[in-house]
C-alpha cells in the first residue's frame, strides 16, 4: 500500500498545513523504520522522499497551489537537498560572488511589482504582470537535478510549467529560432551590478527547440513556496540538462531572435562557455573535468564525488534535439 500510494512520485500537497506536526513526525519515523526493516533501495528512497514530502515546505513564504507533473523525467527517486542548502548556497553575481552572498543581500531585491515583456519576433508581443504570468498554466511540482559547471549540484522540488505554455501563447513568427532572457540589473537593490564581474543586465539564451521542450521550466516557486529572492524570485528559467548558469534568475524580459544570442558568460569567457552548455561529462571545462559531481548536503568535501550523467540524466527525453551535432565543438 505504502508503494502504491506513491510510484507516482513525490506527492506533495502542502501537509505540514493539513497535519498536525506531531503526525508527520510520527509518520515519518514509521517510513524510515520500515525502510530501514524491508530494506531494499527503492523502498527505502520512496520511504525517504515520502519522509521529505512531509517536511519540504519550509512555511516561511507564501504558499503555491500545485499539481502532479506528468512530463517524462520530471520526478526522481533521488533525495532532496534540504531547503537550508539550496536557499544558503547560491550563485546570483547580481548579490556578489561569494555562494552566501545571495542569501545575505538579496532581501533588497524588489519583486512586486514586476512585469515581464515578450517582445521580439513573435505575433503577440506583450507585457506579463507576475500575477497573469503565474496564471497562464497550471503550476507543477518537478523534482530536477541542477549541476553547477562548477561541479556541485542539488536535487530540488520545482514549481512552474513548461516556459512552451508562454511560447506557444504569443506565437513565434516564422524565422524566430532562438529565445533570449534578460534578467534583472537594478544597481540601487542589487549590490553585484556595480562589479565588472559580468556584463550586466545577465543574458541566456536557448535555441526554440530547446525553449519549447517539455522539460524546460518557467518557475516561481520550489518546495511548495514562492521563491526565495535568493534562488531567482519571482520568475527564473529552470533547463535541467545544462549547467546551472543557463537558469536564469529574475527575469524581466524574453525576445524571440533569428540570430544565437550572446550569453553573459559567452562574452566573459567565450573559451569556456560556449551557447548550448549542455551537461557533459565527456567535455571539460578547460579549467577542470566535468567527469563528476558533488552533491550538496550529501557529499562531504573528502567524498568520493558522483559521476556526471550525459545530459545531467535526461538523455533518453532530450539527447534527440542534439542528434548529428559534435558535441566537443558544440558545447
Ligand atoms: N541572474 C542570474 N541568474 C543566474 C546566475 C546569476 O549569477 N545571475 N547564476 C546561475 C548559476 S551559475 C547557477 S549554478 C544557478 C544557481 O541557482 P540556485 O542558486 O537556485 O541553485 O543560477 C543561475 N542563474
Ligand atoms: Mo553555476
Amino acid at each position: 500500500m505504502l508503494i502504491r500510494t506513491h510510484d507516482n512520485g513525490f506527492d506533495h500537497g502542502i501537509p505540514s498545513e493539513i497535519t498536525p506536526r506531531a503526525v508527520y513526525q510520527d509518520r515519518r519515523r514509521l517510513l524510515l523504520q520500515l525502510a530501514a526493516g524491508a530494506a531494499g533501495a527503492t523502498l527505502a528512497a520512496w520511504a525517504s522522499r515520502e519522509a521529505m514530502a512531509q517536511t519540504a515546505r519550509p512555511g516561511k513564504l507564501p504558499a503555491l497551489q500545485t499539481v502532479r507533473s506528468t512530463v517524462p523525467g520530471a520526478q526522481t527517486m533521488e533525495k532532496l537537498t534540504d531547503y537550508k542548502d539550496a536557499s544558503t548556497y547560491n550563485n546570483f553575481y547580481e548579490f556578489g560572488t561569494d555562494k552566501s552572498d545571495p542569501a545575505r543581500y538579496a532581501h533588497t531585491l524588489v519583486t512586486s511589482p514586476w512585469t515581464v515583456e515578450v517582445d521580439g519576433l513573435v505575433k503577440k508581443p506583450g507585457k506579463y504582470a507576475i500575477e497573469d504570468l503565474l496564471k497562464l498554466a497550471a503550476q507543477e511540482e518537478r523534482i530536477y537535478r541542477l549541476r553547477c559547471v562548477e561541479g556541485w549540484s542539488m536535487v530540488i522540488p520545482w514549481v512552474g510549467y513548461s516556459l512552451s505554455n508562454l511560447v506557444q501563447k504569443v506565437e513565434p513568427l516564422g524565422n524566430a529560432k532562438y529565445v533570449e532572457f534578460f534578467t534583472q540589473a537594478d544597481p540601487k537593490t542589487m549590490p553585484g551590478v556595480t562589479s565588472q564581474v559580468l556584463s550586466w543586465p545577465y543574458v541566456e539564451g536557448l535555441r526554440l527547440d530547446e525553449a519549447m521542450h517539455p522539460l524546460t521550466l518557467l518557475s516561481f516557486g520550489m518546495y511548495g513556496e514562492v521563491l526565495p529572492k535568493q534562488n531567482g524570485a519571482p520568475v527564473r528559467l529552470v533547463v535541467p540538462w545544462k549547467y546551472g548558469f543557463k537558469s536564469g534568475k529574475s527575469i524581466v524580459r524574453i525576445r524571440f531572435t533569428e540570430k544565437e544570442p550572446r550569453t553573459a558568460w559567452n562574452r566573459a569567457a567565450p573559451q569556456e562557455y560556449g551557447f548550448y552548455s549542455n551537461v557533459n561529462p565527456d567535455k571539460d571545462h578547460p579549467r577542470w573535468s566535468q567527469a563528476t559531481e558533488r552533491r550538496i548536503g550529501e557529499d562531504g568535501l573528502f567524498a568520493k564525488k558522483r559521476k556526471t550523467l550525459m545530459f545531467n540524466g535526461y538523455e533518453a527525453q532530450v539527447g534527440q534535439l542534439y542528434a548529428g551535432m559534435d558535441l566537443q565543438k558544440q558545447y
